[in-house]
């Protein structure tokens, strides 16, 4: 415990509603970094916080800095990571403990903030989409350290389902292997991202937060190791037509597979073209559907 209270900063306002048992509810830092332009990424982000307080929780945005795991990040360090952008270490669970050790900034994806959170006592996280299984994985092997996450550390993960630059029907069965539960918000079809639906069922439907909670309690409670998905459609109003934004993932995947790109770049890359494809469209619906988890992992909290 020694150690490890030199690595972690918990913000004064964290520590004390988590002492006081208030809903905390963790945020991410590469989607601030690498997931979307500047100046909308801090902008949103800052949204995020707003929308968790005025739903009754206090938000923990997390990031890496100076080699601190940093769970409460101010609006300064905020700003901070999305100016430096793409300039900021994506952290993953193998970037931690050189990043620790050598007193380094990193932005932290659904797999170390959850790390974060699940050290701090924080119990719910909100965040736009994970990472899965990419397609093409029976070759590349890309398969997204935040499944292996997800199947260890508990935290519940509050998403827009995956995104079709993943390969969804892979992604569930990974998920199914290592004994996440998926669960779906008011729907029975895992939701895509951009769009409400994907032609994949998620494992239960759970219509009130008061299900959700109780459900993770209980995982909680048995001592059955890992977190939970849920999955939350993005609103209809928000929702993009699947045959426009499918066919730009493609162009997407084609463009990044022709430039070679792999490993940690690909998937803020796929993100970026996509979001330069559709002229900024993409973009807004991704501000949108985290602005709907982030109203959604806070009434979560607030039942937990
Ligand atoms: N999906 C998004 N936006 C994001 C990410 C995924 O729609 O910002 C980020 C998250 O931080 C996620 C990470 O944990 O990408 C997954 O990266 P990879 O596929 O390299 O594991
Ligand atoms: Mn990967």
């Amino acid at each position: 415990m020694h150690s490890l209270k030199k690595y972690l900063s918990v913000n004064p306002e964290v520590k004390e509603a988590l002492i006081n048992r208030q809903p905390v509810v963790a945020l991410e830092s590469t989607i601030i970094s690498h997931g979307m332009p500047y100046p909308q990424n801090v902008e949103t982000a800052l949204n995020v916080e707003k929308i968790i307080r005025e739903n009754g929780a206090i938000p923990a945005t997390i990031a890496i800095l100076q080699g601190k795991l940093t769970v409460g990040c101010t609006s300064a360090q905020i700003e901070y990571l999305g100016k430096k952008g793409l300039a900021v270490t994506k952290a993953s669970r193998r970037d931690l403990p050189v990043l620790l050790s050598r007193g380094e900034d990193g932005a932290t994806t659904v797999t170390t903030t959850m790390i974060g959170g699940a050290m701090a006592g924080i119990k719910v996280f909100a965040t736009g989409g994970i990472g899965g299984v990419h397609r093409g994985a029976e070759t590349t092997m890309d398969i997204s350290a935040d499944l292996e996450e997800l199947a260890e550390t508990p935290v519940l993960v509050v998403c827009a389902g995956a995104k079709s630059i993943l390969d969804l029907g892979l992604t569930l069965e990974y998920l199914e292997t290592r004994g996440v539960p998926v669960i779906g918000y008011g729907t029975e079809e895992l939701p895509a991202f951009y769009t409400r639906s994907s032609g994949f069922k998620v494992d239960y439907r759970m219509d009130t937060p008061k299900e959700i909670a109780d459900a993770f309690r209980v995982k909680l409670h048995c001592g059955l190791r890992g977190g939970m998905l849920v999955t939350n459609p993005i609103p209809e109003e928000y929702s993009m037509d699947p045959e426009y934004i499918n066919r730009n993932i493609n162009e997407a995947i084609e463009e990044c597979n022709r430039l070679g790109i792999h490993g940690k770049q690909t998937t803020p890359y796929l993100l970026d073209k996509i979001q330069k494809l559709t002229g900024g469209d993409s973009l807004k619906a991704n501000i949108q559907l985290v602005y709907n988890n982030a109203r959604l992992g806070a009434k979560i909290a607030a039942e937990l």
